[in-house]
């Protein structure tokens, strides 16, 4: 599909893509298969298998001038405290790292990595996003440096509902000269990929920082679909990548697909990417694409026929998101996820994503930390009832293949299988919150507990005696 920059063309063309959408979608899927398998796993220095989960941090980043995010040291140790929370993706600017042409700030980029400290002091994995939406600031956007934005002089009018700025003519231009896909136009991506090197270089030995998400939410500006994602952003992709990989060998590449579409549970055209860390050595490229079913884009809550709509998309995103992974052959993470969380049925939402993600082994990380009606935390930084829904017994790291993980709430039981390896040492660590676990856990099954750290709220199970082929555990509330 080809979005021309007028904007009654791209209005027909987001039209489309819903009409699209709903004839996509099929009937609500049969319940949940419980197995995590079927595509690769990030794993720690140990071999263990990471269920990562966390927030996003932060919104807020976007629109301060300094690029950083609100929170101070204290409120990660109350989101650690709160949440049991073991990764982060977290927002860093293109206008911050690259203010002016091939000029980078090492003092912006010493912040990042002071902040960085902050959660990995605090045992989390970080994620850095190189974030966007609508480009950048001199289109109304946020990410882009005002000398990377050429949108020829073409208006961008304000706009009620923010996604609509997308397809305001200034914006498609700016994309079309990002992309280097307008005749005799401009083609930055070289300056990015460029961008990306210089920040991999700075963390590429920060033990915290597990790897690079390289793009939020890409949009194609006038080229869309398939020819976007396998044309000009695959491109960038292998060009990043390369870039990246020049300076660091062993961190994590994520890439995202299209957003309009994927985050609806559409396809995704995105194509295997190869990582060119060397022979024998295994890729680490992960997907880590973003759910919001449409209805939530137009600010709707999850009763009635909406549900409907939103549990329909729930089974084509998974769909569409395993179909997509295993041609990446990567581990799946879901960069965003969320929604206000006032709306009703919101909690019954996140629950459900929760739930989705344990039966497909992605990583989750909510949108966001920023305090407000979408944050676990209100204005004053009081819970919200949001907060108990994230903060939900998890496996943290398993030593082994993962089978299956799911947290039965009525019976306040989690249950994890994996099978053992080789490669894989070390103990499996669940996390089990103060809510439903006060005193620890009790281990019943094929494991045993190894250990309780009751600071972290983290027990250790061991894989128990022998050489059993596939170990199941249940782990329950100690009287
Ligand atoms: O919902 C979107 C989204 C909808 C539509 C479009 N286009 C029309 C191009 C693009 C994006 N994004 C969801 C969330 N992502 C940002 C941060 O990455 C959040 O602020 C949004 O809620």
């Amino acid at each position: 599909m080809r979005l021309r920059a007028s904007r009654w063309t791209a209005a027909g063309a987001a039209v489309a893509v819903a009409a699209a959408l709903l004839a996509v979608v099929g009937p609500a899927g049969a319940g949940a298969a419980h197995t995590a398998t079927g595509h690769r796993w990030i794993t720690d220095d140990q071999g263990r298998a990471l269920v990562l989960t966390g927030l996003n941090t932060a919104s807020s980043a976007k629109s301060r001038p300094d690029g950083l995010p609100w929170i101070k040291e204290a409120d990660v140790q109350r989101e650690s405290d709160a949440l049991g929370s073991d990764f982060v993706r977290f927002l860093i600017q293109w206008r911050n790292v690259e203010p002016a042409p091939g000029t980078y700030d090492d003092g912006y980029l010493a912040q990042v990595a002071e902040r960085v400290r902050w959660y990995g002091a605090r045992g989390y994995h970080v994620m850095l996003d190189l974030h966007q939406d609508v480009y950048g600031p001199a289109v109304r956007g946020n990410g882009a440096p005002a000398w990377a934005t050429e949108a020829d002089g073409l208006p961008v009018a304000e706009r009620g509902q923010w996604e609509l700025k997308y397809i305001e003519p200034g914006t498609v231009r700016a994309f079309d000269h990002f992309w280097g896909t307008r005749p005799g136009g401009r083609d930055l991506r070289a300056h990015y990929a460029a961008a990306w090197a210089h920040v991999a270089e700075r963390f590429a030995d920060d033990p915290a920082v597990l790897g690079y998400d390289l793009m939020n939410e890409p949009f194609g500006g006038s080229v869309q679909g398939p020819a976007f994602e396998a044309g000009p952003l695959a491109a960038l992709y292998r060009e990043t990548i390369a870039a990246v990989r020049a300076v660091d060998h062993d961190s994590w590449i994520f890439v995202e697909p299209e957003a309009v579409s994927a985050n609806w549970g559409l396809p995704s055209a995105l194509p295997y990417l190869k990582d060119p860390r060397g022979d024998g050595e295994e890729a680490r490229i992960a997907y880590a694409p973003h759910l919001y079913p449409l209805p939530m884009d137009l600010g709707g809550g999850y009763t009635g026929d909406t549900k409907k709509w939103v549990d329909r998309t729930l089974t084509s995103w998974r769909e569409q998101t395993e179909k997509t992974a295993r041609r990446l052959g990567a581990p799946v993470v879901i960069g965003e996820y969320g929604l206000d969380a006032t709306l009703p049925g919101a909690l019954d939402y996140v629950a459900k994503v929760r739930a989705l993600a344990d039966t497909m082994g992605a990583g989750t990380a909510y949108w966001s930390n920023d305090p407000g009606s979408w944050a676990p935390w209100d204005q004053h930084l009081k819970p919200t009832p949001l907060l108990p829904v994230l903060d939900r017994p998890a496996p943290r790291a398993i030593a082994g293949d993962p089978v299956a993980y799911t947290w039965d709430e009525p019976s306040r039981t989690l249950s994890v299988s994996w099978r053992p390896k080789a490669d894989a040492h070390g103990n499996t660590e669940v996390y089990l919150p103060a809510r439903f676990f006060p005193h620890g856990g009790v281990v019943t099954g094929g494991g045993e507990a190894a250990a309780w750290a009751p600071k972290s709220r983290t027990l250790m199970i061991s894989s128990g005696s022998g050489d059993a082929h596939e170990v199941s555990v249940e782990v329950r509330p100690r009287a």
